[in-house]
């Protein structure tokens, strides 16, 4: 979609840290992480909500949301989705946040929930 800003990210035309690409899904950090390593989850087929997306991009997208998570070794993390603007949705381009909850000897977290 033209102006949707993840499809932009998509098409590489808006730069993004990127950590996974495959032909469905892409996954990047969130240019306002929650905490280190905050990073976003998206098929590449363009969809606002979560209803919109074929269950075959959606399953390779959990899938992926797992495998970051077990490369980051991460123990403790959030997975959210929200859908509306009511629901906190921001970009209406389906995306799942996997959010790190660092340990408090670490003392990365900045805090739960803020949106
Ligand atoms: P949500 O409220 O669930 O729609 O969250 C949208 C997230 O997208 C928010 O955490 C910030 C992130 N975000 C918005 N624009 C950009 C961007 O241009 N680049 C990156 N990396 N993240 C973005």
């Amino acid at each position: 979609m033209a102006a949707c800003i993840f499809c932009k990210i998509i098409r590489g035309e808006i730069p993004s840290m990127k950590i996974f690409e495959s032909e469905k899904t892409l996954a990047f950090l969130d240019i306002s992480p929650l905490s280190k390593g905050h990073s976003l989850i998206i098929p590449k087929f363009h969809g606002a909500k979560l209803h919109d997306i074929p269950d075959e991009h959606l399953h390779e997208v959990l899938s992926v949301t797992k495998k970051i998570a077990l490369a980051q070794g991460i123990q403790d993390y959030n997975v959210l989705q929200n859908n509306g603007k009511i629901a906190h949705q921001v970009v209406d381009h389906v995306h799942f946040h996997l959010i790190p909850k660092p340990n408090e000897q670490e003392g990365l977290g900045i805090g739960w929930p803020t949106k």
